[in-house]
């Protein structure tokens, strides 16, 4: 017969994944468990990450590890997305770090650069030691980016970039932010090293979610950069729309992370809190959320596993990787809030993780495409209709 379900992996998905994708998922599992959850609460009250984290996640290497040369690791896509869900189980800002480090700005380079900024940045990259930003979203330009009014007009063999860019995670802490801007020739990427003259940021503050991430307005007046600072192979939205569906993928795992740390916190909180004379487990309406909580977090993983494993064939559509990030966000929100009220008053303090993610879970179904981005993607490969405009 076969052993008793074990609560932490309930469908048994472990099995699933080889030697090597298991090691992988341990190793950073040991990292969270160790390095950031005893710490995260703090950061997210101050509302501030290390600056040595870069570089110990660099160690790590899980920055750009699914890229192929330059420093980086060349895993699959599947060992990746396991690595992503071991990280927001600690903290979405975690996640966000290294998403928008190696699925961002380390992807837009690697796919789209030349072989000197290849050369330049991405080895540096992958150990920590340089950070990257990624531009995309403006103050007037989130969901729809086409409508950018970030500019770049050629000068001589130089280019002048002009605008500002809103909601950019790392972007103070970068040393090369990539920016999205339209040109005469369709919208183009530039990398822009920090110090450059006209370019600075401005941290945002006062959110309520995400706080142990840093997030940044980009400012480009009149910057001067010469050509080679140009990605060569981007030459339309298409450029920075690609490097989108390698961060949304790392979400839907990350995601079911999330969705975890908070059921793990809520089945043991029940198990151990006495009301009536008995556990609160003990009661039919807790079991009830209990189970139901299990299956989500079940079921994302393993709609996770199937989208890397696709990822990994290289089948992978991003209508499917839309599907993926909708699912999963919305299933590790109802999850968060559930598991929120099994801690009663305790629940909302940042002694136990659940509000933590439950706030942070906010941004993740808003950046990357929000979830009615999301819908309509869906909905237009379902019907060939686009409800966009
Ligand atoms: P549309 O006309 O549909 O497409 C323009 C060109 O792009 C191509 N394309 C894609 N290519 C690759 N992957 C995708 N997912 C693509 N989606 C579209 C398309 O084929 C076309 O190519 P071509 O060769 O014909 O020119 O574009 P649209 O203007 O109608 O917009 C479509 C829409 C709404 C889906 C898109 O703009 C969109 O995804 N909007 C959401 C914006 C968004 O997600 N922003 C995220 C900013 S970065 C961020 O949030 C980081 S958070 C930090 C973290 O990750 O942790
Ligand atoms: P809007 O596009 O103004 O949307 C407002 C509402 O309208 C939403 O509910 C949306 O779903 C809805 N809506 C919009 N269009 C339609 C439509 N056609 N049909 C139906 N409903 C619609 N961006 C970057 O470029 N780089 C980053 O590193 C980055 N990091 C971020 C970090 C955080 C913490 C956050 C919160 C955001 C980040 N973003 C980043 C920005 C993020 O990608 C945008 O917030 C997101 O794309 C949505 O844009 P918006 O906030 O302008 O909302």
């Amino acid at each position: 017969m076969s052993p008793a379900v074990r609560p932490e992996d309930f469908l048994g998905i472990d099995q699933l994944l080889s030697d090597e994708e298991r090691d992988i998922r341990d190793t950073v599992r040991a990292f969270v468990r160790d390095r950031v959850v005893p710490e995260v609460g703090d950061w997210f009250e101050e509302a501030r990450i290390p600056s040595e984290l870069p570089g110990e996640l660099g160690r790590l290497g899980v920055l750009g590890m699914h890229l192929e040369g330059y420093g980086c690791a060349g895993t699959s896509a599947t060992a990746y997305g396991l690595a992503c869900m071991e990280l927001e189980a600690g903290d979405s800002g975690i996640r966000s770090l290294v998403s928008v480090q190696g699925s961002l700005a380390m992807y837009a380079i690697h796919r789209w650069g030349s072989e000197a900024q290849k050369q330049r940045w991405l080895p540096a990259m992958a150990e920590g030691e340089a950070v990257g930003c990624f531009g995309l979203t403006e103050p007037d330009s989130g969901s729809d980016p086409g409508s950018m009014r970030t500019h770049a007009r050629r000068d001589g063999a130089d280019w002048i970039l002009h605008g500002q860019k809103m909601w950019i995670t790392n972007g103070s802490l970068a040393d090369v932010a990539v920016v999205w801007a339209g040109t005469d020739e369709g919208v183009r990427g530039f990398l822009v090293p920090k110090g450059t003259p006209g370019f600075s940021t401005k941290d945002i503050h006062r959110k309520l979610s995400l706080r142990a991430s840093v997030t940044s307005e980009l400012l480009l007046d009149d910057v001067r950069l010469p050509a080679d600072a140009i990605l060569p192979g981007a030459t339309s939205l298409k450029g920075p729309l690609s490097c989108l569906n390698e961060a949304r993928y790392g979400i839907v795992w990350g995601a079911a992370g999330a969705a975890r740390a908070c059921f793990e916190a809520a089945l043991d909180y029940s198990t151990t809190r006495i009301q009536f004379d008995r556990p609160i487990a003990s009661f039919q309406i807790q079991q009830q959320k209990l189970a139901m909580m299990a299956m989500e977090v079940n079921r994302a993983t393993l709609l996770a596993l199937h989208l890397g494993r696709l990822k990994d064939a290289g089948t992978l559509r991003p209508e499917q990787v839309s599907m993926g990030k909708l699912a999963n966000v919305n299933a590790a929100l109802e999850v968060a809030r559930t598991a929120r009220q099994v801690l009663g008053a305790n629940g909302i303090t940042l002694d136990y993780p659940i509000i933590r993610h439950m706030n942070n879970l906010e941004s993740v179904v808003t950046y990357e495409g929000t979830a009615d981005v999301h819908a309509l993607v869906i909905g237009s490969a379902l019907t060939g209709i686009q409800a966009f405009r």
